[in-house]
């Protein structure tokens, strides 16, 4: 019922001139990291749109080498903040062909990118996009990493978890003062319990004027900004978009290129198990570097280093007990567990078929399989029962947030190549 051709024909709907959005009824626009797993489904299916997708993600990219959380190619209405809130328009040095957002997301479109080019083996899409994969890499060096290791965001937008219970910390220790702004995303009252609260609306929409007040000057915000987080999922993230670069390289015959990203991954991922490991939690956690703190919560972002290869045998050991407590639920893996899990809030609680999918490939690096099979099993089990929701209840398994959502729909396809 939820098959095939129904998540090809919910993708179909949902695209654009050149990209998907993830969902007509809340999000209209081209989005990061859900182009980056859009283009892993439509590999296997419609192979054209997926190369189109990654390369008009990538249009977008800023001349500093960032790759922008939302690209507004078009008008639409339905969404805040729009591209007026934003303000990074056209005009600016920053961007050449579109306006954007002034943040970025998980870098997933790297590993997306060659992803896509070990299905198709089109060596002219690679040549075409390996450029701009390198920069956004070299862009997260060189504005967002104080030592070359670890690298920060500056917006819980970024993170792709926005309301995921670790920034609670973070937002708490700064006053928005009074924000004014219309919110678009509670269409109904269903809806609105299943959505960040205003508590957290507040901040993100601060963060945001305090972005456009500032130019979007980096070095300034890593001053001012009050959110400055080195989130332990985009760092997983940055290890494997190295690892990707190092491996097109090398493919493209650019030894030193490869050898290059080979280094970076493996500083990255050292990093990450040395700084980045909390025993008492058996989880890897993320680091607040404005207030100079780690962020101790079980967030299913922390068991995503073991897709970098993160965790040594030992830390892995102390990782598959805690572990076991994302599996306790009917359906794995819940976003967060603790005491402020909310079962349908966004990233409260609720399952999400995009980390489920990112934590299996860790698993299997891990070497274990069985549980690697679990979070597949629970997840085509979910898409059978619900279709292709935005997430679900991690007991009851119903579907919650929008319907027909792109990225449930597209890993659907990858989990049945
Ligand atoms: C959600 O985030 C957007 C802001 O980026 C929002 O709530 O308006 C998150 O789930 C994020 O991970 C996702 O990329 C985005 C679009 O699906 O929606």
């Amino acid at each position: 019922m939820h098959g095939r051709e129904s998540a090809v024909s919910v993708l179909d709907a949902n695209r654009r001139d050149g990209y998907t959005i993830p969902s007509a009824t809340l999000y209209p626009f081209q989005w990061n990291w859900d182009s980056a797993f859009v283009a892993v489904g439509l590999a296997h299916v419609e192979p054209e749109a997926a190369k189109r997708e990654v390369r008009t993600l990538l249009d977008a990219r800023w001349e500093n080498g960032m790759v922008p959380q939302i690209a507004f190619w078009s008008d639409a209405a339905g969404y805040f903040p729009g591209p007026e809130e934003w303000r990074v328009g056209t005009d600016r040095t920053v961007h050449a062909d579109v306006e954007t957002s002034g943040i970025t997301q998980p870098p997933m479109v790297v590993p997306a990118a060659e992803y896509v080019y070990e299905v198709t083996g089109d060596e002219a899409f690679r040549d075409s996009v390996l450029p701009d994969l390198e920069a956004y890499c070299e862009w997260w060096l060189r504005e967002r990493s104080d030592d070359g290791e670890l690298v920060w965001v500056r917006h819980p937008w970024a993170t792709g978890m926005d309301d995921s219970p670790a920034w609670v910390g973070p937002l708490e220790r700064f006053d928005p003062g009074e924000v004014s702004y219309t919110r678009k995303d509670r269409k109904d009252s269903e809806l609105a319990e299943q959505r960040p609260t205003d508590w957290d609306y507040d901040r993100y929409v601060a963060l945001v004027r305090q972005g456009r007040e500032l130019g979007w000057d980096e070095a300034r915000l890593r001053e001012e900004s009050p959110f400055v987080v080195e989130d332990v999922l985009t760092n997983a993230l940055f290890v494997r978009a190295c690892e990707s670069v190092a491996a097109l390289s090398a493919d493209a015959g650019d030894e030193a290129a490869a050898e290059r990203w080979r280094a970076q991954a493996e500083t990255t991922r050292r990093a990450l198990s040395e700084r980045r490991f909390d025993d008492d939690r058996g989880l890897f956690v993320s680091y607040d570097l404005a207030a100079d703190e780690p962020l101790p919560v079980r967030s299913i972002a922390g068991l995503i280093p073991t897709l970098a290869g993160a965790p040594t045998d030992e830390q892995f050991a102390r990782m598959r007990e805690t572990l076991d407590e994302f599996l306790a639920y009917e359906y794995a893996a819940p976003s967060y567990v603790g005491p402020e899990m909310d079962y349908d809030r966004y990233w409260r609680g609720p399952v999400w078929l995009n980390t489920n999918w990112l934590l299996e490939r860790g698993l299997r690096r891990m070497g274990a399989d069985a549980e690697a099979d679990r979070v597949r099993a629970d997840s085509l089990r979910l898409l059978d029962r619900e279709g292709f929701r935005e997430y679900f209840n991690p007991e009851t398994g119903s579907g919650r947030g929008s319907g027909r959502f792109s990225w449930s729909a597209a890993l659907s396809l990858a989990w049945a190549a």
